[in-house]
Order: C-alpha cells, then sequence, then structure tokens
C-alpha cells in the first residue's frame, strides 16, 4: 500500500518533472552546442544530431513509459521468472533490484573504504579465482539510488521510476540479423581526423591548427590543462579539487568552454529483447537438459560458450561507475583512439560482443577505428565468416597474420597499422561500460606520458554475468613477478584524501586493457618483440613506464568486464611454462638490475643456468634503456611500489656457529673462527638469493676433494656454490645444506674452531647449526 502511494506521487510529480526537462534540454543543448563550438557537419555534429533526435524521442517515450506506468509499468526484466534471479549468484544476483545495479547509487564517495578488500588476506580470494588473477569482488551490495532526473539521467537515456526501475527508450539492433544489426552502430562516418593524417603519425584531433608534432603538442594541450585540472593528481592533498565539490550548475558547466560532461553514450541501453539471456550483465541460466551441452563447448574458451552463444551480442550491461563519474567533465578536443584487439581462436560471440560494446558505447568522433587482429587463428569462423561480418562496419579493420605471432608480436602489428594518436588495447573477451572511453583519453590528454587503465570487472565464466569488483584496487606483482591486486594501503586513501573515483597509481598493469598515446608507446620502443606467445608483456611495459618517465594508473570511471578463465584456450607453440619463464626471464635481466636475484631466487634458479635455457638477445633492449635514461629498479621500488618488500640478501650480517659459540671469519682468502665481532668486515656476510654464503665475489664452496671447503669466485651457475638454509622447518633449519651432494651433507665447524667440513648432516649437532645476524626473507 505504502509502496503504490509512493508511486503515484511520483507519477504525479513527474508530469511537472517531464516538462523542465523537456525545456532545460533544449536550453542545455543550446548551450552546449555554442560552448562546444561545434559545427554540424563534422562528425561531432552528427553526434548532436543524434542526441537531440534521441533526446526528443527520449521525451516522447517517457511520457509513454509514464501512462503505463499508471496502468503498474514495470522494468520487463523484473516480469521474469523468478527462478532464473533465485538461482543468481554473485553481486548482481538474487539478492539485489535490478535497478541496484544501475550506477550503483547510494555508494558516496569515500563510504567504502572500510570495505577495503586485501586479497592476499582474505581466503575467500585465494584458490582458483586468485590464480586467475580475478579481482576481489565487491561485497556489499550497491544500495538504492533516489530517483534521477537530471540533465545526465536524460543523457544517458534511461529514466528510473519510483520502484528503481529502468525505464528504456530507444529501438535497438538485433543482433541476430546482419541488416538489422547495423543500427548497432550509427557513428560509422570516418573521423575528419583520419583524413588529416593517414599516417597518423602527427597531431589528430584537437591540434587541427597546431604546427607541432603529436608530442609537443599533447604536451602542450598538457600545460593548458594542468591550468583548468580535472583530476587532482593522486597523492595531493586538500587542493580544493573542483570534483569533489558540488559540480557546477549545468548553465556554468555549459558555458566553461572546452570542456563537457562525460558523455553517456549507450546505444544498449533498449535492447530489443529485454529478457533475453544474460541481459542487463544478469546471470544467464542453463536447464538440466543443457548441462551436457554446456561442457561438451566449455574448452572452446573454457569458459561457458555455450551461454555466451545464447546471449545478444549487444546486451546492455549495468553502468557501474561510482556516482560521480558521470557528472565529471573532460575535455571536447580529447584525442581519438584506435582499440587493437587481438585474438587466437577466440570464440565468435565474445569477440563480436567485445567488439560491439566498443560501437555501442564509444564516442564515435573518439574512435578512429576498431582493429582486430587474428594471430593466426585456426577456426573457420575467423576468416571470411569475420571479414563478411565485420565489413557492415566501416570502422573495423580486419588483420589476418600469417604466422602465429603471440599476442605481443600481434599488438605491434596492429599499433603498426593504427591511425588514431592513441591506442587502445583491448582482450577480445571483453565489454566496455558505459563512459568508459573519454575518461581514459582525458588521462592521455592531461599528459601523453600517463597510460590509464579501466576497472577491469569479471564477466562470470560460468553463467556470463557482469559482477562488481572492490574499489581502491591496484595492480601489483608479487616475486617472482607474479601479477596480483591488492587493496590500496587505508592510510594511504586517508592521506591523500582520495574517493573511489580518483585515479589510481598502479605499480603494473594487468597488461590487457590500457590506452597510450602511441607517439609514446613507440618512443619507449613498444614492447619487446622477443617476447613469445603469452606472458610478462604486461611486466616489461610496466617498469619500462615507469622507470622512463611515465605513470600507469587505474581510471575507476572507466570500466570494462573481462571474461576470466582456468585456462587458456589457445595452444602454445612450444611449453607454455617455459614460454612464460623465458619473457619473464628476459625482463628481469634487461630491467631489474641488482633486484634479478629476488625474481630468479624465488622459484627460477633453474633459468641461470644457460643450458636449461636460451633467453635470446638482449643487446637492443639494454641499448634502450640506456638510451631512454631510464631510472633504476631501486627507484621503482622507493617511488612507485615502496610497500613492497625486497631485500637484496635473505640473511646479512655474523654467522655464528652454535657448537663454538664463534663467528665465520674471512680474512687475506682464509676461512676460520674467531670471537663474534658485529662491526668487524671480515666476519660479515650475506646469505643471497643464489642460496650462496658470500662474502664480496667469495663464496663459501666444498672444494670438491674428500669433504673440504674451500672459497671461490660466485658463479651463479655452479649449484656447488648454493646452501640450503632455513628453508623448512624441519629439524635441519638451522643447517647449511649443500645443494651440490645428493645425500644430505651439512657444513660442520671442527670442535677446536680450526677446520670447515662438509659431513652428514645430524639435525643435533650443534656444529652444524648456524645464524646470521639479520634474517629479511626467511
Ligand atoms: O598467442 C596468443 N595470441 C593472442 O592474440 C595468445 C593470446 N592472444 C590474445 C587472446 O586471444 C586474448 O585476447 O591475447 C589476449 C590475452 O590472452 P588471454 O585472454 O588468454 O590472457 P589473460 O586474460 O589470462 O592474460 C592477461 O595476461 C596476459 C599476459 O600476457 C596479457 O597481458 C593479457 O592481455 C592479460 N589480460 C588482462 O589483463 C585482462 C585482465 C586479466 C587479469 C589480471
Ligand atoms: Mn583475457
Amino acid at each position: 500500500m505504502g509502496m503504490m502511494m509512493k508511486a503515484r506521487r511520483y507519477l504525479r510529480g513527474s508530469g511537472r518533472v517531464l516538462v523542465f526537462v523537456l525545456v532545460a534540454s533544449v536550453v542545455w543543448l543550446l548551450f552546449d552546442m555554442a560552448a562546444l563550438r561545434l559545427s554540424m557537419n563534422d562528425v561531432t555534429g552528427q553526434l548532436l544530431k543524434e542526441r537531440v533526435i534521441r533526446d526528443q524521442q527520449l521525451i516522447r517515450q517517457q511520457s509513454r513509459a509514464t501512462r503505463a506506468g499508471r496502468r503498474g509499468f514495470k522494468h520487463p526484466e523484473q516480469r521474469m521468472d523468478p527462478a532464473a534471479t533465485r538461482a543468481a549468484k554473485g553481486p548482481l544476483g538474487s539478492h539485489l533490484e535490478l535497478a541496484h545495479v544501475y550506477r550503483h547509487g547510494g555508494q558516496k564517495e569515500d563510504a567504502n573504504i572500510h570495505n577495503l578488500h586485501l586479497p592476499e588476506g582474505d581466503p575467500q580470494h585465494k584458490g582458483e579465482a586468485a590464480q586467475r588473477n580475478v579481482p576481489p569482488k565487491r561485497d556489499d551490495p550497491p544500495k538504492k539510488e533516489a530517483v534521477n532526473l537530471d540533465m545526465n539521467a536524460m543523457e544517458s537515456e534511461k529514466i528510473r521510476g519510483s520502484d528503481g526501475s529502468v525505464k528504456v527508450t530507444l529501438p535497438v539492433a538485433r543482433p541476430d540479423n546482419i541488416k538489422d544489426a547495423a543500427p548497432i552502430v550509427t557513428h560509422t562516418s570516418e573521423p575528419k581526423t583520419n583524413k588529416k593524417d593517414p599516417s597518423g603519425l602527427k597531431a589528430e584531433s584537437g591540434t587541427d591548427a597546431s604546427p607541432l608534432p603529436a608530442g609537443e603538442a599533447s604536451e602542450r594541450r598538457g600545460e593548458d590543462a594542468r591550468n583548468k585540472t580535472l583530476e587532482k593528481p593522486v597523492g595531493s592533498i586538500g587542493q580544493g579539487d573542483p570534483k569533489d565539490t558540488p559540480g557546477p550548475s549545468i548553465e556554468s558547466r555549459a558555458r566553461q568552454a572546452g570542456v563537457h560532461q562525460v558523455l553517456s553514450l549507450d546505444l544498449t541501453i533498449a535492447p530489443r529483447d529485454a529478457r533475453a539471456a544474460g541481459q542487463f550483465g544478469q546471470p544467464a541460466l542453463v536447464a538440466n537438459n543443457e548441462k551436457a551441452e554446456v561442457k561438451k563447448r566449455w574448452d572452446e574458451g573454457h569458459f561457458n560458450v555455450f551461454l555466451s552463444d545464447r546471449i545478444p551480442v549487444d546486451r546492455a550491461i549495468p553502468d557501474t561507475r561510482p556516482e560521480t563519474c558521470a557528472q565529471k567533465l573532460v575535455h571536447d578536443d580529447l584525442p581519438s583512439t584506435s582499440v587493437i584487439f587481438c585474438f587466437v581462436d577466440e570464440v565468435w560471440s565474445t569477440l563480436l560482443r567485445s567488439v560491439h560494446s566498443v560501437l555501442n558505447r564509444s564516442p564515435a568522433h573518439l574512435l578512429t577505428e576498431i582493429i582486430l587482429v587474428d594471430d593466426f587463428s585456426t577456426k573457420d569462423y575467423l576468416k571470411e565468416q569475420l571479414d563478411t561480418y565485420m565489413s557492415q562496419f566501416p570502422k573495423v579493420r580486419i588483420i589476418h597474420l600469417k604466422e602465429r605471432q603471440g599476442l605481443i608480436r600481434a599488438r605491434l602489428a596492429g599499433a603498426a597499422v593504427a591511425k588514431g594518436e592513441v591506442l587502445t588495447f583491448l582482450d577480445s573477451h571483453i565489454e566496455c561500460n558505459l563512459g568508459w572511453l573519454e575518461p581514459l583519453l582525458e588521462r592521455v590528454y592531461l599528459d601523453r606520458k600517463k597510460v590509464p587503465c579501466p576497472v577491469i570487472e569479471v564477466i562470470s565464466d560460468k553463467d556470463m554475468s557482469y559482477m562488481l569488483v572492490d574499489n581502491f584496487q591496484r595492480g601489483i606483482f608479487k616475486w617472482p613477478l607474479v601479477f596480483g591486486w591488492s587493496g590500496l594501503p587505508e592510510d594511504h586513501i586517508k592521506k591523500n584524501n582520495l574517493t573511489i573515483s580518483d585515479p589510481i597509481r598502479c605499480p603494473v598493469m594487468a597488461g590487457g586493457l590500457f590506452s597510450i598515446d602511441k607517439k609514446y608507446f613507440y618512443e619507449l620502443g613498444a614492447y619487446d618483440p622477443g617476447l613469445d606467445v603469452w606472458g610478462g608483456e604486461n611486466m616489461e611495459i610496466s617498469f619500462k613506464i615507469w622507470m622512463c618517465g611515465g605513470e600507469i594508473e587505474i581510471i575507476p570511471c572507466s570500466r570494462v568486464g573481462h571474461i576470466f578463465r582456468g585456462q587458456n584456450p589457445y595452444k602454445f607453440p612450444k611449453d607454455r611454462q617455459r614460454t612464460v619463464e623465458r619473457n619473464l626471464a628476459r625482463v628481469a635481466e634487461v630491467w631489474l638490475d641488482e633486484y634479478k636475484d629476488l625474481f630468479y631466487g624465488n622459484g627460477y634458479h633453474h633459468l641461470l643456468d644457460k643450458k636449461n635455457i636460451d633467453i635470446g638477445n638482449l643487446t637492443e633492449q639494454i641499448e634502450l634503456r640506456e638510451r631512454l635514461k631510464c631510472k633504476s629498479f631501486k627507484w621503482y621500488l622507493d617511488n612507485v611500489y615502496p610497500d613492497m618488500k625486497a631485500p637484496l640478501v635473505k640473511a646479512e650480517g655474523l654467522v655464528f656457529n652454535h657448537g663454538l659459540r664463534k663467528c665465520l671469519t674471512l680474512q687475506h682468502g682464509v676461512l676460520f673462527f674467531d670471537q663474534c665481532d658485529i662491526s668487524s668486515k671480515s666476519q660479515h656476510f650475506n646469505y643471497t638469493w643464489m642460496r650462496h654464503v658470500r662474502q664480496q665475489d667469495l663464496c663459501v664452496s666444498p672444494n670438491g676433494k674428500a669433504s673440504g671447503i674451500a672459497l671461490q669466485e660466485c658463479d651463479h651457475a655452479n649449484p656447488a656454490h648454493n646452501w640450503f638454509h632455513k628453508s623448512s622447518n624441519s629439524a635441519l633449519a638451522d643447517h647449511l645444506i649443500s645443494e651440490f651432494v645428493s645425500s644430505h651433507m651439512c657444513l660442520e665447524a671442527g670442535p677446536q674452531g680450526d677446520s670447515l667440513h662438509l659431513n652428514p648432516c645430524e639435525s643435533r649437532n650443534a656444529f652444524q647449526k648456524w645464524e646470521f645476524t639479520h634474517y629479511h626473507a626467511l
């Protein structure tokens, strides 16, 4: 009863609101057009024209919807079989009403800090999900949002009812019919930037009259933009950030020259079939008698391919951005981008959904083209059939590689033909969310050395639902260069006054989804082309960006869903593990300086022996690093990732023998025991990641004869120099066990302190027990 009353009140009120909205939208559009100084005959003009038409349609449809509302209009989704939602899993599941997931209303900036998730410490995120690098899911369901009839809601073509339901407006294409599907992309005209400079090497959008090359021009723009900064620099404190104060009034916003509110273009907002499987990002269901088919088709993509094929390729997904994102201002003259998808044997429906999500949710004037790089796929449908399908979209270009190159060289091939000023790389099983592109391009615009990444949300591999992830997540690595997610430390958030929509500095990027100024990408030497197939390139580009003067950021107002899966569905030309470890070793050798010990020492000892692996020639990469005058890895750790623990040795200091109660001493090339003296340099040894017991270049090692001990120049490839120490909780933890000898042989001090031997290990023998002064990593 109460609900009914509320609904009536809303419906009475909404008549007046409608008139206001009609008048206001016309006034606003006039302002908007004047402020944006757009000509109606260019692409952007086309965009505006469409917006006018759409807004008119919207208002007409809204009044129809309101009339329908009197008869109990509800969002079609809510008429779905209740069993469907009951079975739903994940954060967008049954416990949520659909409206909750739209712009996840009610979540106040800052309010989520206490929900900060530290995945490493949370058993929920260990195991399978963690292995797949699934970012932590948000555990609090977004709260209900009040009716929103502001200008922004108008622009986003959705009107919320009193029950929170979303009233939809526009007719949308039918994906299953190629002809009908055409309207999915309405802005297919080539942007003027293409005509101007087909080589794509000069400054393009926004710098029309600029005689400067792209780099300088965008730097200039950067300066210009800094004067009217729209985003506070991360880490700044209390700078009176304009975006955190209530936004300017619509009028003043419109009059502010050179900027506009992020466009909320989404051509899927009124889906043809609102009841289709997976619509609005809801979990799709599998009937019992379909389960066998699901299983049968699983390996085609290592996710639920059966369901993917059933879900519309242009399905709607919930707008999961923090609330303030829709109000953010971005520059009118953002650079345009080439979106590059590389794929090998990607599932048809998933690839199409990825492409349509870009076409449907990107402002046409910012999308130069979509480049599909087919990395020598084996599937027939990815050849002519794909060419034919995509030929209806003038912006889509396809490159079929003649040989399998792997994703790294495939990206290079895509970049080589790209015409946009910015490159945007995406995996081929993603869905770009509403307003995803402008916030990324804005960062590049502000500073061409910024490399922005969207928040990567989760498309469930099982039910294909679109799931939210925790706020404040950043990309990190652990040794030995393993990518992961980690929440920003809470004190950092507080100290820097960060809100959930602020850019987040990232020590490393996940790898698959980011935008980068094309010229800057090449200045950085792009990717090391010696990296094969898959893996490690995200580390390479991350270190390169940070150490050579750039920045990596996650932009919370840009969100893209990605299907996380347990396995790669394609074949590796060589062994997968060897491919990945070889790539990582290349990265470690070029970028890690002395810290490469931590890489090898955390599970990759075997790579030190060149007999085991050929990592190829690194001369060019090392020269590149010198030419760019990149900073040291130590600088990177200290400045970009200070919370990373990276002790250069596992233990150090005096080497105390329990039996003798004396310390190992090295003087004039001779080892002996002496009274412990912490200040004595000759008693200072390191226990290294290579498992050496060493002083400077000299390593304690068996002398090869009988049980004698000798000093030898340290050699990574010589296992005789390696000692296990504290390597387990076993009874031999305090011992120094030789790695060289197959049976357990331990370093033992002679009872008089005048000798050092290799003897069979005895757990209780105090003369075999050693202790370093400091342990850093055991
Ligand atoms: O030989 C290949 N050729 C290709 O074109 C191998 C792969 N590919 C394509 C493939 O079809 C896909 O589109 O490259 C893309 C990435 O491969 P995935 O999706 O199998 O890999 P992933 O999502 O597990 O990989 C993550 O790590 C990779 C390391 O090389 C890349 O950086 C991926 O881009 C990256 N994906 C993401 O960052 C998305 C978020 C995942 C996380 C965390
Ligand atoms: Mn992927």
